[in-house]
């Protein structure tokens, strides 16, 4: 279980609002197939992912990681109640998708980099680690119903 402060919850929300999380969601997940390409399984649908720039311009890339990163703008206004905001989403990755957990957050990290390329110097060491408190509990929350 994470616990944020205030203090870091004013800091991520603040930070999270600054970006663009369209394109944030978009480079993350492009960035997790090319970093960790046994992620590409999981995609096969999703048309060519030969390269990195294949990826990176991949329409369908794009269009998922929006519908991530939507979700996971979700978790950010639940900060308080993230087990019970991801908790179909878990039984769905689990059940139907087959998707092994550790994935969740290996893509928490990408969110995080991609966070930190956005940002530049405004993300301070200690706004990475609220943010990485973040995606650690987003990646727990969404573990949570497996079983
Ligand atoms: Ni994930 C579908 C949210 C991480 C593989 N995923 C979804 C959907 C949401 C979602 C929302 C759409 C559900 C629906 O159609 O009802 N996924 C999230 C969130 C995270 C996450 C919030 C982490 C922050 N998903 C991952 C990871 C993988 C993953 C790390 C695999 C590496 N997700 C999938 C797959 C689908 C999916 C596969 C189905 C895609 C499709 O369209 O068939």
């Amino acid at each position: 279980m994470v616990h944020l402060t205030d203090a870091e919850k004013g800091l991520v929300t603040g930070l999270w609002g600054k970006v663009n999380h369209d394109a944030v969601g978009a480079e993350a997940l492009g960035r997790l197939l090319i970093v960790y390409p046994w992620t590409q399984r999981f995609f096969t649908k999703f048309g060519d992912l030969s390269s990195a720039s294949a990826v990176m311009n991949n329409a369908h890339v794009k269009t998922h990681g929006k519908k991530v990163i939507n979700s996971f703008d979700d978790g950010m206004k639940h900060l308080d109640n993230l087990k019970g905001t991801f908790a179909s989403l878990s039984e769905l990755h689990c059940d139907k998708l087959h998707v092994d957990p550790e994935n969740f957050r290996l893509l928490g990290n990408m969110i995080v980099i991609v966070m930190s390329e956005h940002l530049g110097k405004e993300f301070t060491p200690s706004a990475q680690a609220a943010f990485q408190k973040v995606v650690a509990g987003v990646a727990s929350a969404l573990a949570h119903k497996y079983h």
